[in-house]
């Protein structure tokens, strides 16, 4: 039987996030509860001159019912004692957009391909994930090759959300 609390879910080892910067193209997700990216999502890392990370990211985004816009969104990491978990504080740059604080956990990446990414927004009493979101990242827009699907599958069951993905699509909307 699968452990399932948060707590014990392993992440990145000795992450780099000079190595980890540039480019990301979300070929999957795991949605929240709530408003949340729909697709066309592009991530861009960056390590700034005080070494601080920090990204933004592009996708669409429903902003009334039926109404969908691009949205451009900021995210500042604060670290942990873990390298690969940070608390992500992101804002829309539209003001009416989303704002918050999520976890923003680097699961595993092998940098030049592909990466796993986790957020549990909210804990139940027996320190599992009520509320949980989680995007693949694939250096390549087109998506990943079989051989990384099979190590993405293994670490997407490892976080108790096997079959809860879907594809994120890139038509060029965004
Ligand atoms: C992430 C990559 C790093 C930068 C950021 C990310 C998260 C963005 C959101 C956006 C939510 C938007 C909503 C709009 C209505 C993880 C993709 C900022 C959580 C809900």
């Amino acid at each position: 039987h699968r452990d399932c609390r948060v707590s014990h879910f392993r992440v990145m080892e000795n992450f780099d996030r000079l190595r980890y910067s540039g480019t990301w193209y979300a070929v999957a997700k795991k949605d929240p509860e709530g408003l949340f990216l729909i697709d066309n999502v592009v991530a861009k890392f960056n390590v700034e001159p005080d070494g601080r990370m920090t990204a933004t990211a592009r996708g669409r985004v429903m902003v009334f019912r039926g109404v969908s816009t691009c949205a451009d969104m900021v995210g500042k990491f604060q670290e942990t004692d873990d390298p690969a978990k940070f608390r992500m504080q992101y804002y829309g740059v539209l003001s009416y957009l989303e704002k918050g604080l999520d976890d923003h956990w680097v699961v595993d990446t092998d940098y030049d391909n592909y990466a796993v990414h986790y957020s549990c927004r909210e804990l139940a009493y027996d320190g599992t994930c009520l509320d949980s979101y989680s995007f693949i990242f694939s250096r390549d827009p087109t998506g990943l090759t079989p051989e990384i699907q099979r190590i993405v599958r293994k670490r997407q069951e490892e976080l108790c959300l096997d079959r809860k993905y879907r594809v994120v699509v890139h038509n060029g909307d965004c």
